[in-house]
């Protein structure tokens, strides 16, 4: 029997899938266990090295949970709704189902090759109707849910719709649009379908409205923040603009505080908690309506985090986009005040938040008046304020804030000491109106919470101002004006969105002529011929956006329980016993994208009794990012290229030789002049060669440092890639690929199975194992057990290299110790254990096997060697068992015939007994 990679497996692969050794189902005799990874998006490119790191991981803890017991639910699928496929459909022509439908066959090719204990059989894909059936459901249900305030939770909207047409919305308490009317039962009443219509919209959990988006006029699409770099779109360099369109939100500000405080009950990263209540911004503070000089009935209204500092204020700043803007502006700044507003819109929100230095604004000639004082103080616009936080205007306090600062130096504003106008030191304030104003000596002297709870109590009580809690959070935009996406179940009746029949799910893609806008800028769904919604003898348009990317990955963790069922998207039998996700593997990067969205459909989905759990998540590990070694090739003229790391053997040098082979495949080269662009150096050998500058960066196509995992299978065998990977370093960190290390973990699974197999056979004997050998076996059970549980899974390499080195030291062929040990090595290398285990004479598979049992009783060791010295001078050694306490070790020592003979006749002045290593006596 050789050790031969390649063959064994392929055997295996082969008979697991025979045996469906990885199916799991619902059995109610063992507790669940439910590991999941985040699924991929199929690219083009396939898998590289980085992506497998916390599939292996992942795929560790499964086989490791499932040999200590549990019904353990490790699936895969695809999140394959997205950009990519869409670009290269727009490129060739070719639907994008076909692209995916491919890219996924060569990921599951590769991800098998890995040896990963999936059960394949619920795969599931968002693009497939099937899945995305219950997708549009679930949009469906959000329709016709709000939330109320009062009970904290979604209700359907037809209780809403009860309480309305009884008592208005008057004692509604519920989470709706800012500038949702009141009225009372009568008035709603009285109104015709399609105005109720639109008031429920403003409750409604999703719902469709105009919103500021990032239109790209060359791309012909809404832009995602992230899709922004400085201020033009990432692919293609366009200019990118604010413009007001309508789409499709989810109302997920009503779930903020749930999703803030939900936090408290996941055991996730610090890091990853504190992003998300970073993104979700809860900000506890007040809002203050500032008076205008020139107008009685209009006011501005700020939101502040620090009202304790109102006397400091010197000026106001309103979002270029503010409604107030337009009335505020005198003629004579109309035209300053009009540019600026236009050199705004141009820029992206993100540009806009992170500029901090660069100080613009313009002056409308208007002055606001500070409730507390009286001041008269200028109001500019400037799009540090944004138009949809808050209220879209604040109050300029350049001593607190330092972007109130900077601006106040800017354009020669006082910057009144806060400590001073808390004194009451106010440079500008009308004292003719005395009295009205609250004394600054009411807050002097207080501490910060004091004095901001007395001066919110003041403005209450004026009807000025309230206490405010406000949210960082925006509602979330849920619809693309792109084509690879699932339709949104909607038809509309005019300006109103009405749901199609449950029964007439799923909505299908339909298909089209090119996956463009149409030529009047509508959605590429508006190509499709005669797609309209059909009802009682009339047609009505479909809704023609698609929904965005985070739709199918906020729910899928569910669908995997119960992939098949057609009825439901999971069934409450299969819900009540997989329950929530124990353990999730993914990016730290989707902190505030799927992770919180996901969480927010888990939140609803909860309220409507349909899951059981809070949090779908209960331990979250990020792994880090495995970088690539990148190669730059300096020319003569000042450019480099980059070096294709597959293709340089040496990553220092280039040779001549070498490089005049890679002209002939990478194009990238042409043009260069191989005698005078570059700076030949010559080697002892007689070789020319370039010197390389190599970085650690993302591993990426572009810079062509891409290793993929099947040609380090096909040199090392999966076993030793799936150990290497984890060997690199602790999960969660980033660290560069390098294969330096792989023949470490190569030689260490030979040596491994040169422990079970001698000359081509089986070497196990029956002995009875040593004590040493156990203690060696339950030492590395305890280290690894631990260490897999608390998922530091390169250390657990390194346990399994010592404890074999340990075996080989003594010569173990004990079959009580290596059958255990091959068990514990089963969970990292699934198929050379699979073989050994089956050389020892087991007909079931490994992967079904117990995990061995710690005893602790090996760990003690039982005897200890003492060497015995005289003055310093070794003159015996004994063995001595290791309960003996120092006193019972004396006066074994003393009574040793050699230990006579060497004293005889002297004075014993102190006998040292060092516990575990040595006894000496001192003698005169
Ligand atoms: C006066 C003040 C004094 C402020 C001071 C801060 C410090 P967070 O914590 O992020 O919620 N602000 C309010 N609305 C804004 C908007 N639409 N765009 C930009 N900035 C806005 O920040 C709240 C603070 O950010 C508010 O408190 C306001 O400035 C500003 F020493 O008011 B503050």
């Amino acid at each position: 029997m050789l050790y031969h990679t390649e063959k064994i497996e392929e055997k295996w692969q082969e008979k697991w899938k025979k045996s469906d050794l990885y199916k799991v189902s619902l059995d109610t005799s063992k507790p669940k266990y439910y590991v999941l990874d985040m699924f991929p998006y199929p690219s083009g490119a396939g898998l590289h090295v980085g992506h497998p790191l916390g599939y292996i991981a992942s795929d560790i803890f499964a086989r490791f949970k499932r040999l200590k017991g549990f019904n353990v639910l490790h699936p895969m699928g695809f999140d394959s709704f997205g950009l990519p496929a869409e670009q290269y459909a727009i490129q060739t022509g070719q639907h994008p189902a076909i692209t995916t439908e491919s890219n996924i066959a060569t990921y599951i090719a590769q991800l098998k090759k890995l040896g990963f204990s999936y059960d394949w059989s619920r795969e599931v894909r968002t693009s497939d109707p099937t899945f995305y059936k219950w997708t549009q459901w679930i949009f469906m249900r959000l329709f016709e849910h709000y939330y109320d305030k009062k009970v904290d939770k979604a209700l359907p909207i037809s209780s809403l719709i009860d309480t309305f047409s009884k008592e208005g919305n008057i004692t509604v308490s519920a989470v709706c649009d800012e500038d949702t009317p009141t009225f009372t039962a009568q008035e709603w009443n009285q109104k015709s379908e399609e105005q109720q219509q639109t008031i429920l919209l403003q409750y409604r959990l999703t719902y469709p409205n105009e919103s500021m988006v990032n239109f790209c006029p060359g791309l012909g699409m809404v832009l995602s923040n992230d899709e922004i770099k400085d201020g033009v779109s990432e692919r293609g360099g366009y200019p990118v603009i604010q413009k007001k369109m309508k789409q499709w939100s989810m109302r997920i500000t009503a779930y903020a505080d749930r999703l803030i405080d939900g936090l408290e009950h996941v055991d996730w990263t610090d890091s990853m908690k504190e992003q998300q209540r970073n993104w979700i911004g809860r900000s506890i503070g007040a809002s203050v309506r500032f008076g205008l000089e020139n107008s009685n009935d209009k006011s501005i209204e700020v939101f502040t985090t620090r009202i304790d500092t109102i006397y400091g204020v010197s000026f106001m700043v309103l979002a270029p986009e503010h409604d107030l803007v337009p009335m505020l502006t005198l003629p004579a700044y109309q035209a300053e005040i009009t540019a600026y507003q236009e050199w705004a819109n141009s820029r992206s929100e993100v540009d806009r938040m992170s500029e901090v230095k660069r100080v613009t604004g313009a002056f409308t000639g208007s002055y606001a008046i500070n409730p507390i004082n009286g001041a008269k103080v200028p109001i500019y616009i400037a799009d540090y304020v944004l138009a949809g936080y808050g209220t879209g205007a604040v109050m300029g306090v350049p001593s607190g804030d330092q972007r109130d600062w900077n601006f106040a130096t800017h354009f020669g504003l006082p910057i009144i000491p806060i400590l001073d106008a808390q004194k009451g030191m106010d440079v500008q304030a009308d004292n003719t109106k005395e009295g009205k104003y609250i004394n600054s000596d009411m807050i002097n002297g207080l501490t910060y919470k004091a004095a901001t709870e007395k001066l919110i109590s003041w403005l209450e009580a004026e009807g000025i101002g309230k206490g405010k809690t406000q949210f960082r959070l925006r509602n979330a935009i849920f619809s693309r004006q792109r084509y690879w996406g699932e339709p949104v179940p909607a038809y509309f009746k005019g300006d109103i969105p009405y749901l199609i029949g449950e029964s007439e799910l799923p909505l299908l893609l339909p298909d089209v002529d090119k996956y463009l806008p149409t030529e009047t800028g509508e959605p590429p769904l508006g190509r499709a011929v005669g797609w309209k919604y059909r009802k009682d003898g009339q047609e009505y348009d479909y809704e023609l956006s698609t929904m965005p990317g985070w739709a199918g990955s906020s729910f899928y963790f569910y669908r995997y329980m119960d992939p098949q069922n057609d009825g439901t998207f999971a069934s409450k039998e299969a819900i009540d016993y997989w329950q929530d996700v124990d353990l999730y593997v993914g990016g730290s990067e989707h902190a505030t994208g799927h992770l919180l969205y996901s969480r927010f459909w888990n939140h609803f989905l909860y309220d409507l009794g349909l899951v059981p759990q809070k949090e779908y998540a209960k331990k979250l590990i990020n792994q880090g990012m495995i970088q690539g070694r990148s190669l730059y090739l300096q020319l003569n003229t000042n450019r480099s290229l980059f070096v294709d790391v597959n293709l340089a053997d040496d990553k220092d040098r280039l040779f001549r030789d070498d490089y005049e082979k890679m002209i002939l495949t990478d194009n990238r080269f042409e043009g260069i002049n191989l005698d005078t662009d570059i700076d030949w150096k010559q080697g002892e050998n007689g070789k020319s060669y370039a010197n390389l500058r190599s970085e650690i960066e993302k591993m990426s196509k572009r810079t062509l440092n891409v290793v993929n995992p099947d040609d380090i299978v096909a040199k090392h065998g999966a076993d030793c890639f799936r150990m290497y990977e984890m060997f690199l370093g602790p999960i969660e960190q980033a660290k560069p690929w390098d294969t330096k290390g792989i023949e470490g973990v190569q030689k260490f699974l030979r040596k491994f199975w040169s422990l079970y197999i001698e000359n081509e056979k089986l070497a196990v004997t029956e002995a009875k194992p040593t004590g040493e050998e156990l203690m060696i076996l339950h030492t590395a059970i305890k280290k690894i057990s631990e260490d897999i549980e608390r998922f530091s899974f390169n250390t657990c390499v390194s346990a399994f290299m010592i404890c074999v080195n340990d075996l080989q030291r003594v010569n173990c062929r004990s079959r009580e110790i290596l059958e255990p040990l091959v068990v514990m090595l089963a969970p990292f290398a699934p198929f050379i254990t699979e073989e050994l285990y089956e050389s020892l004479g087991h007909t079931s598979s490994i992967h079904t096997a117990e995990y061995p049992q710690l005893n602790e009783q090996y760990l003690i060791k039982s005897t200890v060697e003492y060497p015995v010295c005289i003055n310093g001078k070794k003159r015996d050694s004994v063995e001595l068992s290791a309960d003996l306490n120092a006193k019972e070790i004396e006066e074994y020592v003393m009574g040793l015939d050699q230990v006579k003979k060497y004293v005889e006749g002297q004075k014993i002045n102190k006998v040292i007994v060092v516990m575990g290593k040595m006894v000496n006596i001192v003698v005169t």
